[in-house]
């Protein structure tokens, strides 16, 4: 985590944080999660008991809600990093009730892929401390972006790894936090601190 906030703190990132506890519009809905989203069924989400009156309450299931509120209260330029702990209900050897991410998120004027693309490779690139660091981006699908890409990485084994999520903020969620989508375009990109940690100090 501190590695990668200050990287991209010399990028020029702000460092934003938002509750662990969130409701079910900032961590679904304004991110254009749908209603019948797997994502949303009770499996993989904390949710708290339901109070009359009072929008449902969770535990973030990643840092995206942070995002969210600060396109609501912010106008563009905005250039800001959530780094935080995060929470699924899957448990077993290969995952963890909590873990953690960093996301970022760029918005402003005529923001593009391209700049998408060098972001991300200066970003591993330093942070692997590997010049020309063999990276590919594969087309995915996010409903929070588009278009996405997820990142793969060349590892010394000759493996390409998936190292981090990410794409062009779909319209929608800019709409949704009334940042007028015909002015303002936005990257944005997301990856796992454990993950990320276990492959740089060959973890398995
Ligand atoms: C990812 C991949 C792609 C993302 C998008 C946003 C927001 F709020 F701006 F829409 N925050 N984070 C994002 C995009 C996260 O994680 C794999």
């Amino acid at each position: 985590l501190d590695e990668l906030t200050s990287i991209l703190g010399s990028m020029g990132f702000y460092i934003a944080e938002g509750p662990h506890i969130e409701d079910e519009y900032n961590n679904f809905t304004a991110l254009n999660i749908s209603e019948n989203h797997p994502a949303r069924q009770e499996h993989d989400t904390f949710y708290f008991k339901k109070t009359k009156g009072v929008a449902n309450r969770l535990l973030r299931t990643h840092t995206s809600p942070v995002q969210i509120r600060v396109m609501k209260k912010e106008k563009p330029p905005i250039k800001i990093i959530a780094p935080g702990a995060t929470y699924r209900c899957d448990d077993d050897s290969t995952h963890s009730p909590m873990f953690h991410q960093i996301e970022g998120l760029m918005v402003g004027a005529n923001i593009n892929m391209t700049h998408l693309k060098s972001l991300i490779k200066e970003l591993l690139s330093i942070f692997f401390g590997i010049k020309d660091l063999p990276m590919r981006f594969r087309p995915s699908y996010f409903p929070f972006t588009e278009p996405s890409a997820e990142v793969d990485i060349l590892s010394k084994e000759g493996k390409w790894l998936e190292i981090l999520g990410c794409g062009i903020v779909n319209p929608i969620v800019l709409e949704n936090c009334n940042i007028d989508s015909n002015e303002y375009s936005g990257l944005a990109f997301g990856l796992g601190i454990e993950r990320i940690a276990m492959l740089k100090h060959g973890v398995e």
